[in-house]
């Protein structure tokens, strides 16, 4: 049977890749495209899919209420979410609708579940919750390398530095870099920016959302926020410092992390083999680690430079992490979610 699905926020990289995602997964959905809706000023745009040319309609509650959707998912700002993710958990048939966001909006709420399939799919039967948060993409991508460690050697601290693309801001975000690129090659070394604080072209910018009371940023402190909800632990130090760097859509971190159990390179090896979603990409005397570039595209996250930490010793390992922002750590997530109540009902 198919499953009726509308994509909210359709129009923007994340939407975009949304839609991609339902086509490449045919035989779990069906064959009959998403409803796609946006913003009045988008509505009768016609998109190119991979369904082939779908119309853009404006987004209105009361009509996605009475299309009884089984999935309708939320690539829109987090205010628009607050106001209308809950509305649209029940529909005019009574059937249930499950909302999958995006958007920061209900991540810290305890009611809602905030879901990477492969670690904790079971939150969203224990919270009974229709209303389904997808996390941040940096915190989504470590924690694919992240839980299998997490359940061997137990995690106690993590010391992340992000390298993050310019996906992380949407298409905006992109189309500034590729400009700035541009322009900065015809000789203009200060390009103009809108969407970043700073021209991101050659450059790296050390902060990424709003500054919170402590120091750190909203971007840093999600890190650690989701990553112990979505772990199901309070007990892991998380630090993070994120950084903006001139790379399109795969974002990378480079963790040190602290375990409570004796690690070593080997035994990471051994415990990301055949984990869902994750390689090991791991020859550096060849040069094969993980990079943006082959990253980008690609559903798996990708593990490398895996290390006996110099400060944590038998205790501690330093890898590099690198994932497709756009799939991993917004899309595919929250379609793999889908997929994944489809499968286990
Ligand atoms: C960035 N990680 O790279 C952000 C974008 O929490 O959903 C995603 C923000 C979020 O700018």
């Amino acid at each position: 049977m198919s499953s009726k699905i509308a994509v909210v926020g359709c129009t923007g990289a994340v939407g975009i890749e949304l839609v991609k995602c339902c086509h490449a997964r045919k035989s779990v959905f069906g064959d009959a495209p998403p409803d796609l809706y946006a913003s009045a000023r988008s509505a009768g745009k016609t998109l190119d899919t991979p369904y082939g040319p779908l119309t853009v309609v404006e987004f209105n509650v009361e009509t996605l209420k009475a299309k009884a959707y089984d999935f309708i998912f939320l690539a829109v700002s987090g205010g628009f979410s607050l106001e209308n993710a809950i509305p649209l958990t029940t529909n005019a048939s009574g059937t249930p609708t499950y909302v999958i966001d995006n958007s920061s909006a209900y991540r810290y709420h305890d009611e809602v579940p905030l879901v990477v399939p492969e670690i904790n799919f079971d939150s969203i039967a224990a919270l009974d919750s229709k209303l389904i948060a997808n996390p941040n993409c940096t915190t989504a991508i470590a924690a694919m390398a992240l839980y299998p460690i997490h359940q061997e050697f137990k995690l106690k601290k993590l010391i992340v530095s992000t390298y993050q693309a310019a996906s992380g801001a949407g298409e905006p975000g992109m189309q500034e870099l590729l400009e700035g690129c541009k322009a900065h090659v015809n000789g203009d070394a200060r390009p103009d920016n809108k969407i970043f604080s700073h021209p991101l072209p050659f450059n790296c910018i050390p902060m990424i959302d709003k500054l919170q009371e402590n120091g750190y940023t909203k971007e840093e402190m999600k890190v650690a926020w989701e990553t112990k909800k979505i772990f199901g632990t309070d007990d892991i130090k998380v630090s993070t410092t994120a950084v903006r760097i001139p790379t399109l859509r795969a974002h990378a971190e480079a963790i040190t992390l602290e375990t409570e159990k004796d690690i070593s390179p080997q035994a990471v090896v051994d415990c990301l083999k055949g984990k869902p979603g994750v390689v090991v990409e791991d020859d550096p005397a060849n040069n094969v680690f993980p990079l943006p570039l082959t990253c980008s595209g690609r559903d798996d996250v990708s593990v490398g430079r895996i290390r006996q930490s110099l400060i944590f010793d038998n205790k501690g390992i330093d890898l590099f992490v690198c994932g497709d922002q756009l799939l991993r750590g917004a899309a595919l997530n929250a379609i793999l979610i889908a997929e994944a109540i489809v499968t286990k009902k």
